[in-house]
């Protein structure tokens, strides 16, 4: 059956396409979450993360998915946490999260770190012990200690999804929800968000049958949701997306032309390859104080950012060259040989730096409403 594609509106979508059936619940655990943290004064900010699935079919067996892991998101939330905020993790069901992280890769498995050591003959019980490796153990007393905080706090509050529905339902519910903080709510949207679906009434009920030789499926653009989150369902909010490239030239021209659209905060703009040592922040002007450290993409442009620029202009007919001035480009790099874990050095997260950066922003970002309202 041939059927022409479809342009969703955030609306139509939502009133097309049907919720999860755990919604509800998980609203009301957010809305109980934020009215203690609203109580006891912390600002929260809910981090995205990990890729969403697109089912294929209605019984789904096969699905579409994406690369990401959820590395950017869990360890972001660690230091927002660290930074007092309260979380909302809002990840893709099994992706990485914060604290049990450290733990989860194959590079580190906590089974290697575990001893067991015999019964000794004054115990009670002649049971053998679990303990761990000694020179692990500083390093899990930490995380440890960082888990068993935020637990004592009450200040995480974890989310799931799996396909890029789930995601969308939920965004426009946590969002909406989040709008009783106003400003003192930031959203860091780090999830990889498939920007195609298969709606509902064009999925296929059973199994996709492969009989008849090759497979075609043409799909429909999710729709961009940032809009109505910036302008109806939190308005106040400080909103932080992502763009990731696998083009480097075209990383700030996307991430200009997202703030142009959708008028939120920052658009913190990565390459696929490059993302665990350097990416870019870009926000309209007035600038922001810079970190330290940092390289003012204004002020004083690397050869590299304005390559970038002349490059990306050509797609556009000049309207980026245009559009330049009123942009900041704020660029955070870390060493990439201090991602690595080397005996005797601490592995430096580039995840440290944006959320310093961030939280001083949206500090200023609060600041500035206060000031204001007390005029
Ligand atoms: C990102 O760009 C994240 O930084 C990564 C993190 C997904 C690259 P990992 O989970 O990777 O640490 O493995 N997220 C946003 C990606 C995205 O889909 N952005 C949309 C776009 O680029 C806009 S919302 O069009």
């Amino acid at each position: 059956m041939h059927t022409e594609p479809t342009t969703f509106s955030a609306e139509q979508y939502f009133a097309t396409q049907p919720p999860p059936p755990t919604l509800q619940h998980d609203v009301e655990k957010v809305r109980e979450f934020l009215q203690r943290q609203k109580s006891e004064g912390r600002a929260v900010v809910l981090v995205t993360s990990g890729g969403t699935t697109v089912p294929l079919e209605l019984n789904v067996v096969r699905f579409l998915d994406n690369f990401s892991a959820g590395t950017r998101g869990a360890t972001s939330a660690e230091y927002f946490l660290k930074a007092g905020y309260a979380v909302i993790f809002m990840h893709r069901q099994f992706s990485l999260q914060p604290f049990s992280r450290h733990y989860s890769h194959s590079t580190n498995p906590f089974l290697d770190f575990l001893d067991i050591e015999p019964p000794q003959p004054e115990d009670a019980e002649p049971t053998p012990r679990i303990s761990v490796t000694p020179n692990k153990r500083e390093d899990l007393l930490q995380v440890l200690t960082a888990y068993k905080t935020v637990h004592a706090q009450g200040t995480l509050h974890t989310l799931t999804f799996v396909t890029v529905n789930d995601y969308l339902w939920l965004l426009r519910a946590v969002s909406q929800e989040m709008a009783v903080l106003s400003r003192k709510a930031m959203f860091y949207l780090a999830a990889a968000v498939s920007d195609f679906f298969l709606p509902r009434q064009k999925m296929s009920e059973h199994k996709i049958q492969s009989g008849k030789g090759s497979l075609h499926i043409e799909m429909d653009q999710v729709p961009k949701i940032l809009k109505p989150l910036v302008s109806e369902w939190t308005p106040g909010g400080y909103i932080v997306s992502f763009k990731l490239e696998t083009d480097p030239q075209l990383l700030i021209p996307k991430a200009r032309q997202a703030l142009e659209r959708y008028g939120h905060q920052v658009v913190i703009g990565n390459d696929l390859h490059r993302r665990k040592y350097e990416v870019v922040f870009v926000s309209k002007k007035p600038l922001p104080a810079l970190p330290p450290g940092a390289v003012d993409g204004v002020n004083s442009r690397t050869e590299e950012s304005e390559g970038q620029q002349e490059s990306g202009n050509s797609a556009d007919g000049g309207k980026q060259e245009e559009l330049a001035d009123s942009f900041t480009e704020t660029w955070l790099r870390i060493d990439a040989s201090e991602t690595v874990a080397t005996p005797g050095f601490p592995v430096k997260e580039i995840e440290e730096d944006i959320v310093a950066e961030l939280v001083k922003r949206h500090g200023d970002w609060i600041g500035d409403s206060q000031s204001t309202t007390s005029q």
